[in-house]
């Protein structure tokens, strides 16, 4: 379902807005939507993804955009307009702009006065962010540096300076309010990883790696004056000094397991394996974001997924850990049907056919490695 920018603008108000594909959207802005945006894909957007107000931001996909996304939480003008947000288990990638969460804020009282109105904490979980600041689509040299591919600060593209915030160049940037950003995966590709410049936040149990060739910034970067910083279990390389609380942080290479496909779980033996702060979780992580437990295996692991090896192949519908002759059959029989098939994915993935396919051409057990779907059901022989 396409929907156009005159459908979008209707969406003031407590609403639900889901599965919808946005595609090719060259306005200034979606409107704000306060509500619930969940399970959506924006792909291929001129200008600001999405700009939200308040609700619950999940389970969706940005991707191939020139602009930016951008999400408002409680900028109101009353008092009583503090409100929270939560923004999980979303997947950005190849954006050409940044991603900016504004918290809550109370605009128009300040602290000691009465009425003012305390900001509530905003979620920010369970996302995956890569590509940012490299949209897959063509470009134009805005700035004449003479490559479309590099990102041009303050170019005039379709979400205009709203691309850049702060003073550097923030692959996501909080700003305003107070945050819990909890087990987010960030392959940095561009100026900073995660930057914060508001009253409070923890960060706790994220990745921020950087791409392969990327050089500066910081991964983790704190800017201005906060009433409580805390830094507690991430993996990252480089953040700014000056927290209330650093600790158990690590400094080693999460091992993704396939950054250039954009695969970003990680290998057996990584170190965010069972190495999150349990007593940081938010009770907002009820799912990592492959829909699996958010704790398994006794502690959680640090990042957005949460490592598993147990689901088999849908195929697989005698649970033998083989795929038979009779059990491909039936599975491809079903998706040239467009059956509906058991065990999800409900509409199967033709490259979930051609997996079984492989898996039974190379005969015996499979096993599962704890990667991305399909590619995570190897042969036994094979590894
Ligand atoms: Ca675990
Ligand atoms: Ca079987």
């Amino acid at each position: 379902m396409v929907q156009t920018v005159r459908e979008l603008y209707k969406l003031n108000g407590p609403t639900t807005f889901e599965n919808n594909e946005i595609r090719g959207f060259a306005g200034s802005s979606f409107g704000n939507i306060n509500g619930r945006i969940a399970e959506n894909l924006f792909t291929g957007n001129a200008t600001r993804q999405v700009t939200a107000l308040a609700g619950v931001i999940e389970d969706n996909i940005f991707e191939l955009g020139e602009g930016s996304s951008s999400m408002n939480f409680g900028t109101g003008t009353g008092v009583d307009f503090s409100l929270s947000g939560t923004v999980r288990r979303n997947i950005f990638r190849e954006l050409l702009g940044s991603i900016r969460v504004v918290g809550s804020v109370s605009l128009d009282s300040f602290p000691g006065d009465p009425g003012y109105g305390e900001p509530q904490t905003t979620i920010f979980t369970e996302n995956l962010i890569s590509g940012i600041g490299k949209s897959a689509r063509p470009q134009e040299d805005n700035q004449g540096t003479g490559d479309p591919n590099v990102y041009d600060p303050g170019a005039a593209l379709g979400g205009g300076s709203e691309t850049v915030f702060g003073d550097d160049y923030c692959t996501v940037f909080f700003q305003s309010g107070a945050f819990s950003i909890l087990n987010n995966t960030v392959a940095r590709t561009v100026g900073s990883g995660l930057c914060v410049d508001s009253n409070s936040f923890t960060i706790a149990n994220n990745i921020v790696w950087a791409a392969p060739g990327v050089e500066g910034g910081y991964d983790i970067q704190q800017i201005g004056y906060a009433d409580a910083s805390v830094l507690v279990n991430n993996i990252f390389q480089t953040a700014t000094e000056f927290w209330d609380i650093n600790e158990g942080n690590i400094n080693l290479d999460p091992q993704y397991f396939d950054v250039g496909a954009g695969d970003l779980h990680v290998r057996t033996g990584s170190p965010a394996i069972n190495a999150g702060a349990d007593n940081r979780l938010s009770a907002e992580q009820v799912y990592d974001l492959d829909g699996n437990a958010r704790v398994l295996n006794g502690a959680v692991d640090i990042g957005a997924y949460e490592r598993s090896t147990t689901a088999l192949h849908p195929a697989d519908t005698n649970g033998d850990n083989e795929i038979s002759k009779d059990e491909f059959d039936a599975y491809n029989t079903a998706w040239r049907s467009n059956a509906v098939w058991e065990s999800a994915p409900s509409i199967i993935p033709i490259d979930f056919v051609s997996r079984a396919g492989y898996l039974l051409q190379s005969g015996g057990e499979y096993e599962n490695i704890g990667v991305g779907k399909p590619a995570t059901w190897v042969p036994v022989s094979s590894n």
